[in-house]
């Protein structure tokens, strides 16, 4: 038997507003900075895909042993016949789920409409049991407008969170305890605090890779909104903000330029050594994961962590 399998859009023409309007913001802003949502386009995916698979990069590695070891006790606590991953990405992680779950649907929420059509249609044929549902929209605006019924495990993996300052995640998760049903359960994967040195390597990766990523992001601006950005005018930088326990990436322009953005009727005057910020990567403790979720009215059930201690799943239900 074969279910099949299912895209649909949820990006509106409002979203897209809402989407160049920050965008504005930000590049405006005092300093400035990207939503690390424009680094993912073709290239970008297939960058930070490489990324996954780098010796620095321990986060992947780390939360697949987790869910290799878990999985089915996962399943058991949850009971899920839906599985809803937001922000799917590489699909590796995903089929541990599956295997786990069995379920009766899974839900990949994604921005890339082609990138989803491609896992949904691979996915539907490993799964013949599995109705298979591609759903092209944003975690941070489409929450309220995903598939809802069944018992269903919304699962946010990767430390994918982490790119959230604290207030945006204080929203996003206000959006996913809203989301849940009763009988549902939130499974979040975050990466922990841990010596700055290491998790600085994670970001600084000897074969560069990183710095691809976060460049190309340049040529999609470039690309999307006809902007002039030269990616050989500026230079990555990673630093640990110990205060704010993250690693905030930018991009520092290497003279003083101008950068015009016609779809935004922009023109924006950059000193050498002005830094544009691309992404926070935030770490986080248990504890302090643990406190956020419950102040957005989600009650941890259980944590679990990799042998080493790098990196945490946390699963969570409605208070
Ligand atoms: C996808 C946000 C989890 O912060 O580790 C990795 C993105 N950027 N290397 C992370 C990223 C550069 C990644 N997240």
């Amino acid at each position: 038997m074969s279910v099949g399998f299912d895209v649909v859009s949820l990006a509106s023409a409002a979203d897209r507003e809402a989407e160049l309007e920050e965008l504005r913001a930000g590049l405006t802003g005092a300093p400035r900075e990207l939503q690390p949502r424009w680094l993912y386009d073709e290239r970008g995916s297939r960058l930070f895909d490489e990324i996954t698979r780098l010796p620095e990069y321990y986060l992947t590695r780390a939360e697949r042993s987790i869910l290799r070891r878990d999985a089915a006790e996962i399943a058991r606590l949850t009971g899920a016949d839906t599985l809803v991953e937001l922000g799917a990405g590489t699909a590796d992680k995903t089929r541990l789920l599956l295997d786990a779950l069995a379920p009766r649907r899974f839900v990949a929420l994604e921005l890339s409409e082609s990138a989803l059509a491609r896992s949904s249609k691979a996915l539907a044929r490993e799964y013949p049991a599995t109705e298979v549902v591609g759903v092209a929209g944003d975690f941070r605006r489409h929450l309220a407008l995903l598939p809802s019924g069944g018992r269903r495990l919304l699962a946010f993996l990767g430390s994918t969170i982490g790119n959230l300052t604290p207030p945006l995640r204080a929203r996003f998760l206000r959006d996913v305890a809203d989301a849940l049903a009763g009988g549902d359960a939130f499974l979040l994967g975050v990466d922990l605090v841990k010596e700055p040195a290491r998790l600085l390597a994670a970001y600084q990766d000897a074969a560069g890779v990183t710095r691809a990523f976060e460049l190309n992001v340049l040529r999609v601006l470039n690309r999307e909104l006809g902007a002039d950005f030269a990616p050989e005018a500026f230079e990555y930088a990673a630093r640990w903000d110990p205060a704010a326990e993250w690693i905030e990436m930018s991009l520092r322009s290497l003279r003083d330029q101008t950068v015009r953005l016609p779809a935004l009727g922009l023109e924006l005057g950059f000193a050498a050594g002005e830094p544009m910020r691309t992404e926070v990567s935030a770490k986080f403790r248990i504890t302090g994961i643990a406190a956020e979720l419950r102040a957005a009215g989600l009650g941890v059930t259980r944590s679990w962590t990799d042998d080493a201690g790098d990196f945490a799943l946390v699963l969570a239900e409605r208070l």
